[in-house]
């Protein structure tokens, strides 16, 4: 068995990107600038922006957080992206999810400009990506398919099954898996709640990647031996003995699954770190764009 190493390759990335950034500064160009956007106080959101902003900055980019208060009103958000839209020194930014229910997640993220949409969730890069057109890529999938690239795991033919058919994770993944490319050319199966007999297709796939949400849900009994194990769930699990109050798991058996598996992913150290690092890049690269850089 392989332990895929999440956080080691995400730092790989990071040093990439931060070797380039020192490059254009020395060139005289400002460093990338990147901007959070939390509504409310959410102890696990809080702690996703401000690990965004302090890996942003250690490799050189500029970075800042809006923290608003829960009550904020949508009409107050969307002044506020407008403003974004509209800063010259803002290359990319984010609005953290989940929102209020009082405000209109898809609304919002329709107002942000497609071109600073580093999270890739506006519709037009998502369609974008759809047809095979360069685009944002959402930070999850992009980190999951480069991390498959850097440990030379074949796609090509292979029976991928996704569980979870999130707008963030599932579905932008089982269209970048399909794609007639390197690292694509997967046959994928997009399995959900209504799924039936989920065992059936998860004993037959040669790679399979959870994104559900449900702590421990993929159990050894339901791979089949030299399975590659992509777990992108992040579920926190009540740990008062711990610092923070809760504890990452992953939606898959990791004792039971890694001893029938070829390659896996651990929580936390897998997946998680590897969103980050593609947000960054997709920062870098919207910067790039920005200034016309190669
Ligand atoms: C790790 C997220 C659910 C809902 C909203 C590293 C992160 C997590 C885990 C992280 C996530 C999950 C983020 C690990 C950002 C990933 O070591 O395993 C990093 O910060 N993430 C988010 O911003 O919003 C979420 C999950």
């Amino acid at each position: 068995m392989i332990l895929i190493d999440g956080k080691n390759t995400a730092a790989d990335i990071k040093k990439e990107i931060q070797t380039e950034v020192a490059h254009w500064r020395q060139q005289g160009y400002r460093p990338p600038n990147l901007v959070a956007v939390l509504v409310g106080n959410d102890p696990a959101s809080l702690t996703y922006v401000r690990s965004k902003e302090r890996q942003a900055k250690q490799i050189g980019f500029n970075s800042s957080l809006i923290q608003l208060p829960f009550e904020t009103t949508e009409q107050t958000l969307l002044n506020i992206i407008s403003k974004l839209n509209h800063d010259t020194k803002v290359d990319g930014y984010i609005i953290q999810l989940p929102l209020p229910s009082h405000i209109d997640s898809q609304k919002v993220i329709m107002a942000i400009d497609p071109h600073k949409d580093v999270d890739g969730f506006h519709p037009l890069n998502l369609g974008k990506m759809l047809v095979g057109l360069p685009a944002f890529l959402p930070a999850t999938p992009y980190g999951i398919i480069e991390l498959i690239k850097r440990y030379d795991i074949p796609t090509d033919g292979k029976d991928v099954l996704i569980i979870g058919r999130s707008l963030i994770v599932g579905r932008p993944l089982s269209i970048l898996l399909s794609q007639k490319r390197t690292g694509g050319n997967a046959t994928v199966t997009l399995a959900h709640s209504h799924t039936k007999n989920l065992k059936h297709h998860s004993l037959k796939a040669d790679i399979i990647i959870t994104a559900l949400g449900q702590p421990n849900f993929l159990k050894a009994d339901m791979v089949k031996d030299g399975v590659v194990i992509i777990d992108a769930g992040i579920n926190e699990l009540a740990a008062p003995e711990t610092k923070r109050g809760y504890r990452l798991v992953g939606d898959v058996d990791f004792k039971g699954v890694s001893l029938k598996a070829s390659y896996i992913t651990p929580v936390p150290g897998g997946v998680g770190p590897m969103t980050i690092a593609m947000l960054l890049k997709n920062t870098w690269k919207a910067y790039k764009l920005h200034f016309k850089l190669s």
